[in-house]
């Protein structure tokens, strides 16, 4: 089998990588390494194609598609919000015309693989009330990015419909885990925790903590874009998270526990636009047949193992 991942040396993208070259698959990954990292594939480095090359370029990204793919995962993104505020137009050509591009080349080359996945966001929910978030739930995309992700989706499964492309897109919800990087403050908050962690420093708790999120392991993100990718189904959406709803102070407290340490809280005040409540209605998934394997709990204690093993090496 052969599979496409862009953006495959980011977080989520390394960890799908990882998975699918240890399945046997026959993994390329385009990623211009803009936000990825070439050491988040080096236990695979002998087992996978690598191109270091922007999506944006269409000629190449025609040459790669050429090469007929059973699987292609459309990670490739500017995955910060903050970004796509700051940067519409270029996000903009990233997040959403690279993706049409692709599809539209697809059709007039006559290429079907198997499925076509999108990755798209929580985000489009935006801040309406209402939850929790099913796929048919109204949508609010209120950033360049979340506008982006929504077109993005739509036109992916417009491709399916109307041209008979076997697509698929999901709406991540908080993800955590290996790989997620630290280093900004629009960083997943689960990552910000684990570095304040190792290195005994404060963390900035933005808010009362009673802010719940629908966090989910990042390998439980992997295990759901290969059973959606693989199943019968095609042109619809998919929430993947786990449903449920967790205070972030539970969380930690939880993350505690898992890493035997404490974390030095240093609360300020919530930050502007923060929502109150997240959680997604994973019913389509589960009626797929989806069962996830890890959890939150078990995710933290390993995602707790796994920095340990990177910090002493
Ligand atoms: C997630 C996505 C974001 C967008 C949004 C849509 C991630 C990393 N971000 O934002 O891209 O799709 O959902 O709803 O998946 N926090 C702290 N201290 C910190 C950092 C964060 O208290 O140092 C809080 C933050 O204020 C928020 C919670 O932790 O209440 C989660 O923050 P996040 O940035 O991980 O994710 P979220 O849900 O705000």
């Amino acid at each position: 089998m052969k599979a496409l991942v862009t953006g495959g040396a980011g977080f989520i993208g390394s960890n799908l990588v990882i998975s699918l070259a240890n399945k046997g698959y026959d993994v390329t990954v385009v990623d211009d390494l803009s936000m990825g990292l070439t050491k988040n594939l080096e236990s695979v480095k002998d087992k996978v194609k690598f191109y270091k090359h922007d999506v944006c370029d269409h000629q190449f990204m025609h040459r790669v598609l050429d090469q007929d793919f059973d699987y292609i995962y459309y990670l490739a993104a500017v995955a910060s919000v903050a970004d796509s505020v700051e940067r519409p137009m270029e996000t903009h050509k990233v997040n959403h015309e690279s993706v049409v591009d692709t599809l539209e080349y697809l059709r007039i080359a006559n290429l079907h693989p198997k499925k076509f996945l999108f990755t798209s966001s929580a985000a489009v929910y935006g801040n309406y009330p209402e939850l929790p978030k099913k796929e048919d739930s109204r949508v609010q995309p209120l950033t360049p990015y979340a506008v982006d992700k929504y077109a993005s989706e739509r036109m992916t499964i417009d491709y399916g419909t109307l041209y008979g492309l076997n697509t698929v897109a999901v709406r991540f919800f908080n993800v955590f885990g290996p790989r997620q990087n630290p280093n900004s403050p629009y960083s997943g908050v689960l990552s910000i925790v684990t570095k304040c962690l190792v290195n005994d420093e404060e963390f900035t708790l933005f808010g009362d903590g009673k802010q719940t999120r629908d966090f989910i392991y990042v390998k439980d993100i992997v295990n759901a874009l290969i059973f959606i990718s693989e199943s019968e189904k095609s042109n619809e959406v998919y929430n993947v998270g786990y449903g449920q709803q967790n205070a972030l102070i539970d969380v930690i407290k939880m993350y505690e526990k898992a890493s035997g340490k404490r974390l030095k809280l240093n609360y300020a005040d919530a930050r502007q636009g923060d929502i109150a409540e997240s959680l997604a209605d994973v019913t389509r998934l589960t009626q797929l047949g989806f069962k996830p394997k890890w959890g939150l709990e078990k995710g933290l204690a390993e995602y707790w193992d796994y920095t340990m093993e990177e910090y002493n090496e």
